[in-house]
């Protein structure tokens, strides 16, 4: 009935779960401006009968499966009001083409979307003919050659994106020359080389911006210092070498997420960072020294895997910390009594360090400092309720010698759990699954156990991963290996909804690509070492050997 309404100017059907082909009758609504239809399940071209549809100005298809080329739907937008169209945004429907030529007739155009589509060709010069663009998303296509200085003609230009394409050449200072009013920029993952002059000062001021894998280096970019609102800053892997600036830090206070991961950055961290405000701070894999600095209380992500720090572990003091990748660093000492404040922690991954002695023993009342709100409860006074909330915890190769950890019995959540060649001593202890009824993963593979494998290790009915080798269990194999539920099934049965131990502190933080999903998990399979990127949830091992069972 929609169709008869004549009169009607604008219609927004916005995430309706319509679904079906767009009804020919959609060309009698000769006096509509606005038409979205964003977030639905639309399936195919737009109607060739939108002829007499003279005002429009503003056209949203995206998140539908259009499944047609772009030159057929700039051609059934009416032509006489194609010079008027101000708006059109296609993002993520399923469109091909080889050009973009067609920009030269949408003249009046505010906001072109076109992300996400199969969309080849170059960036035509003509785009700089839209002088009152205020919006471009070219991302996530396979555009490819050049980016035409003739953008930088596009002064009212706030938001720009050209991410993941295959875009390659320089990018210079003319790119840039009249965006005085960009906020947001994105130029990663291409092949681009960004090279300005070392004392350009750039006319604009970005909130946002993703430069990922472009080439800036070698030098880190002087022109960064005068991003003074910045809340995003993407320069991983841009071939950078040398120190960090120490005005970074300061530029960058305000930012929520920074990412410098995958250069050659090296020398010394600050000490404090607590000024910061940073949520998500990405440093893996530099060539970063010294201590792990103080952390700011804002941090909920921290990766700085893949250095050259050393040092004890940080006091860490930053209660929002839900995940935090340390591994492969020669961090030293222990881990502190903090820990058993840190009513976030997820993901802590220590592995490949120079840490030893032992865990710290989280008793209620440290338990209860890191959440102090819950004191007055009267009805749950058990450690339990204080208990962390940790779902991967990572030792391996570092030099802990203790027995069997206490510090597990607070951690009920355990999915994963690695403590792999370390100097572990003792015996298992029988609450083992009591206290961590949800391991998917016990690895205690290359420590000095010793005693029988306790009956109780059974009631883990969800591991998948058991190994037990190289250490000095002795006794008989227990009977009823059968109980491990989810080692004799082949589904996955476990409501586990996560692929990896990186995985889980990530899910729920700002959705951006983490690095530390991407990390490989090394699995030892009869003997051999083998390397797992995906799919470790399918995964199944038992291993006992190299022990003195019988
Ligand atoms: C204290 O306990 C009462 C009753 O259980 C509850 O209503 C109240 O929200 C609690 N206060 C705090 C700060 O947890
Ligand atoms: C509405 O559109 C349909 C299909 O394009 C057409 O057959 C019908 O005559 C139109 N109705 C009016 C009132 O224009
Ligand atoms: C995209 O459109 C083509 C052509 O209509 C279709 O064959 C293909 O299945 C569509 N892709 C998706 C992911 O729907
Ligand atoms: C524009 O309209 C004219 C007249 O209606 C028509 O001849 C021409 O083919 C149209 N152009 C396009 C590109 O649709
Ligand atoms: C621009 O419009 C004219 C006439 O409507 C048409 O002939 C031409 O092919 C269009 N140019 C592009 C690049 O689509
Ligand atoms: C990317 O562009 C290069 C030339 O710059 C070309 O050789 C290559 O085939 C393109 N790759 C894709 C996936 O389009
Ligand atoms: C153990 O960690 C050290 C760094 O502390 C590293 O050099 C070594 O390669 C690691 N060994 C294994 C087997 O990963
Ligand atoms: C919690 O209880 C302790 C003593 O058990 C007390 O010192 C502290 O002030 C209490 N905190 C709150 C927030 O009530
Ligand atoms: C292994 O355990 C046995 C007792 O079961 C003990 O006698 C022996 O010393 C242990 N070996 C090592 C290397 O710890
Ligand atoms: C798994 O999920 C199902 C339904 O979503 C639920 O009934 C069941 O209790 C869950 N099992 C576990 C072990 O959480
Ligand atoms: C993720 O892993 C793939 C496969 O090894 C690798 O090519 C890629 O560089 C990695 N990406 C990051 C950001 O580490």
């Amino acid at each position: 009935w929609f169709w008869d309404i004549t009169s009607l100017k604008r219609l927004h059907l916005r995430g309706c779960e319509l679904s079906g082909t767009f009804p020919d009758e959609l060309g009698n609504l000769t006096l509509l401006e606005t038409f979205d239809v964003q977030g639905n399940n639309i399936q195919g071209m737009i109607p060739a009968t939108l002829k007499n549809m003279c005002n429009l100005r503003s056209l949203g298809l995206s998140f539908n499966n259009i499944g047609g080329g772009i030159t057929e739907v700039i051609d059934r937008i009416p032509n006489c009001s194609r010079k008027n169209l101000q708006e059109l945004a296609l993002m993520d429907a399923n469109i091909t083409g080889t050009t973009l030529q067609f920009v030269t007739n949408l003249t009046s155009l505010y906001v072109l979307n076109v992300h996400g589509n199969q969309l080849s060709g170059s960036v035509p010069v003509e785009i700089g003919t839209l002088a009152n663009l205020t919006y471009l998303n070219l991302g996530n296509n396979t555009l490819s050659g050049s980016v035409p200085a003739e953008i930088g003609t596009l002064t009212s230009l706030t938001h720009l994106y050209l991410g993941r394409n295959n875009l390659s050449g320089l990018i210079s200072e003319d790119h840039f020359a009249g965006l005085m009013n960009l906020e947001s920029l994105d130029l990663s993952s291409n092949n681009l080389d960004v090279i300005v002059d070392s004392h350009w000062m750039p006319p604009f001021n970005l909130e946002s911006a993703w430069f990922s894998s472009c080439h800036l280096g070698p030098q880190f970019p002087k022109w960064l210092r005068w991003q003074k609102s910045t809340k995003i800053l993407h320069i991983s892997n841009t071939g950078l070498v040398g120190k960090i600036p120490y005005w970074f830090w300061t530029t960058f206070s305000d930012a929520t997420y920074l990412d410098i991961s995958l250069n050659h950055l090296s020398g010394n961290l600050p000490l404090n960072l607590e000024f910061m405000s940073v949520i998500k701070l990405l440093m893996q894999s530099n060539l970063l020294t010294g201590l792990i600095p103080k952390l700011s209380r804002t941090t909920e992500i921290l990766d700085i895997s893949r250095n050259s720090l050393n040092g004890f572990v940080p006091n860490f003091q930053a209660p929002q910390l839900r995940a935090a990748a340390l591994f492969s660093n020669s961090i030293t000492g222990t881990i502190p009594k903090t820990i058993c404040r840190m009513q976030k922690l997820r993901v802590l991954d220590l592995s490949n360090n120079l840490l030893s002695k032992e865990l710290p023993d989280c008793g209620i009342k440290e338990l209860k400092q890191g959440n102090p709100s819950s004191n007055n409860s009267s009805k749950v006074r058990s450690l339990r309720y204080f208990s962390l909330r940790i779902t991967s915890f990572l030792l391996s190769n570092n030099s802990f010698s203790s027995g069997f950890p206490l510090f597990l019995r607070q951690c009920p959540r355990l999915v994963f759990l690695d403590l792999t060649q370390n100097k572990f001593t003792g015996e298992l202890p029988g609450w083992i699954s009591e206290a961590m009824p949800g391991l998917v993963m016990l690895r205690l593979r290359s420590n000095k156990f010793s005693g029988h494998i306790p009956v109780e290790i059974m009631g883990l009915q969800d591991v998948r991963i058991l190994d037990l080798s190289n250490n000095n269990f002795s006794g008989a194999i227990p009977k009823c290996l059968e109980k491990l539920k989810a080692l004799t099934h082949t589904s996955t049965s476990n409501n586990m909804s996560f692929d990896n131990p990186f995985e889980e502190g990530y899910r729920s933080s700002m959705s951006m690509s983490s690095s530390l999903s991407n990390d490989s998990f090394l699995v030892v399979i009869k003997g051999q070492l083998l390397e797992y990127r995906e799919n470790t949830l399918y995964l199944m091992s038992i291993d006992l050997s190299c022990n003195s069972l019988i």
